[in-house]
């Protein structure tokens, strides 16, 4: 792509300088979305891919029903149609907007959140990714109504200016990953509610994480995705290749195992 087409306008890309984060509400329609979420259940009947998928039948799960349905890490490895939404050119519009420069792909990630499945406890993302220069971008798509009730997505606003922290343990029975940070001082997490269709995007310094999902009988399923810009020079190994607009798979990227805040015993980080 020579140049952005404006998906979003200038104040659109000041608001996100600003707070951290941008809702594009609407960016992919009824039918797109109603696409993504069948692909998904049909993955889900079809059960385990190596590495990327682990879901477990009841009888298995202790009762924890994020091990019936975990969530999907890097489906663009294997899935045609996840490479396609992660690199859809809508996506990288806006992305090349809020970038300043191309966009590439690091992560693709389905979270299926089922009723009563534990939520993630606060986190930033460049913690894991590594990016240098700069940050990530995260484009959140909501496949469900995403609210309070059925583990919605919160952010803490403005805080794309801290630096990346070191985090403490979690309350394992409110989040199913194990790092927490803390929320500066005068700053709160906010929830965002969000349609079917709705991309959220934010800063990859952003602290943002969910809640249990408590709702009856509500997925709060989101097809989650990671950029950097193409001027990155290094990124955790976990997120390599890295992909452009047209699908190229870039693997000379330098694999950045300085462990981020925590020091060198963090170098070997999984994903988060
Ligand atoms: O969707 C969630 O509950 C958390 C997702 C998240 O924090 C992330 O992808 O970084």
């Amino acid at each position: 792509m020579s140049e952005s087409k404006a998906y979003i306008s200038e104040s659109e890309v000041q608001q996100f300088r600003a707070e951290g984060y941008l809702i594009v509400r609407g960016l992919f329609g009824t039918e797109e979305v109603e696409e993504i979420k069948t692909e998904f259940m049909q993955l889900h009947q079809a059960g385990p891919v190596e590495r990327l998928f682990h879901p477990v039948p009841e009888d298995q799960a202790n009762g924890d029903i994020l091990k019936q349905y975990p969530r999907f890490m890097h489906p663009h490895r294997v899935n045609e149609l996840s490479m396609r939404y992660m690199i859809h050119p809508r996506v990288m519009h806006v992305l090349h907007d809020l970038f300043g420069e191309e966009a590439l792909a690091a992560q693709s990630m389905f979270y299926y959140k089922p009723p009563g499945a534990r939520g993630q406890a606060l986190h930033q993302d460049n913690f894991y990714l590594l990016v240098e220069p700069g940050t990530c971008i995260a484009a959140w798509t909501s496949v469900d109504r995403s609210d309070e009730d059925n583990g919605g997505l919160y952010i803490v606003p403005r805080t794309h200016e801290e630096t990346i922290q070191c985090p403490n343990e979690a309350d394992p029975s409110v989040s199913f990953t194990t790092h927490e940070v803390v929320v500066p001082d005068g700053c709160k997490p906010v929830p965002v509610i969000l349609e079917p269709g709705d991309v959220l995007f934010f800063n990859g310094n952003v602290i943002h994480g969910s809640y249990p999902n408590t709702s009856k009988d509500r997925f709060r399923r989101s097809f989650i995705c990671h950029y950097t810009g193409v001027s990155t020079t290094k990124i955790s190994n976990f997120y390599s290749p890295l992909y452009t607009e047209d699908g190229t798979a870039i693997h000379d990227i330098e694999h950045n195992g300085s462990g981020g805040p925590c020091g060198e015993e963090y170098a070997v980080m999984g994903p988060h």
